[in-house]
């Protein structure tokens, strides 16, 4: 695990040279949490309910907009607006995997509009450098409108049974990542990638890239379709900055009263990992 992750969410925020990584780890101090609630429901107004009522206990929404079967401007605008009121971020899951040309198109603009509400999106780096190149490209250039309030988390690592994300694609993504470090504000995957050794880059002294880890559940295993769950204390001490639970928070009985479980848990591993007292 990097040193970087062992320091407080408020110390890495006044060091971080990246503006939405800064207010990221400013949002997880304030609000002492860091939880992504994954939102999987399939219609708007269960969407903006969810926001509403978990958004306090959160640092950051993670949709997948397509699986919405009323997806509209209403969407837009009302997620935007729950962000504003609880203080979060929108991660949009969307795992852009194309050729260059193709994913700035569904990134910025197109039927979803990605680059307008999300702050945080991901790519898979499966085609090649050319996809991290080509969304930190439409995001610095001049026409983009919403500058250094966006950044990318490249996929490294995936929680289902049998992912070939491993080995070399592990590795190319850290290496990515490394000479995008802009851009690039961090990882999916299920621990730290620090340690990597990268055949193409060199770590910066001050490396600070923002693990997050998916397949978090406090009390099943896993499901009948490859999903793997480990505790959010487990994904903290692996080297976890962020916990995403989905089913695991909103199909609980309270999703309420689930919500505020992860992040107990969540803040409490993360206060024993900076080896603050609780
Ligand atoms: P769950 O209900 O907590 O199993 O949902 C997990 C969410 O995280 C779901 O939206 C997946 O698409 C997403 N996910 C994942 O489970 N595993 C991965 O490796 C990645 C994303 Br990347």
């Amino acid at each position: 695990m990097s040193s970087a992750s062992r320091q407080p969410y408020g110390v890495r925020a006044q060091r971080h040279p990246n503006a939405l990584v800064k207010r990221l780890f400013e949002i997880a101090e304030a609000k002492k949490t860091n939880v992504t609630v994954s939102a999987d429901v399939t219609t708007t107004k269960e969407l903006l309910d969810l926001a509403d009522r978990l958004g306090p206990y959160i640092a950051v929404i993670k949709t997948h907009i397509d699986i919405l079967s009323d997806f509209s401007e209403e969407t837009i605008t009302g997620l935007t607006k729950l962000a504003e009121k609880h203080n979060f971020l929108i991660f949009e899951d969307r795992k852009f995997i194309d050729i260059g040309n193709t994913v700035q198109k569904q990134y910025h603009g197109g039927a979803l509009r990605i680059s307008e509400w999300a702050h945080i999106i991901n790519c898979s780096v499966l085609p090649g450098e050319g996809i991290v190149e080509a969304l930190a490209q439409t995001a610095s250039s001049p026409d983009f409108p919403y500058g250094p309030d966006r950044g990318l988390l490249i996929l490294a690592e995936m929680t289902s049974k049998g992912s070939l994300a491993t080995g070399e694609y592990t590795k190319a993504s850290v290496d990515y990542a490394r000479k995008y470090r802009g851009f690039v504000m961090g990882f999916i995957s299920t621990r730290a990638l620090t340690e990597v050794q990268t055949d193409v880059t060199t770590a910066a002294e001050d490396e600070d890239f923002v693990v997050f880890t998916t397949g978090v559940n406090l009390s099943s295993k896993g499901d009948k379709l490859g999903q793997q769950y480990q505790t959010p204390r487990s994904a903290i001490e692996r080297g976890a900055d962020f916990i995403i639970a989905g089913r695991g928070i909103y199909a609980a009985p309270d999703p309420v009263e689930a919500v505020k479980q992860y992040r107990q848990e969540g803040w409490e591993a993360y206060l024993a990992r900076i080896g603050a007292s609780q």
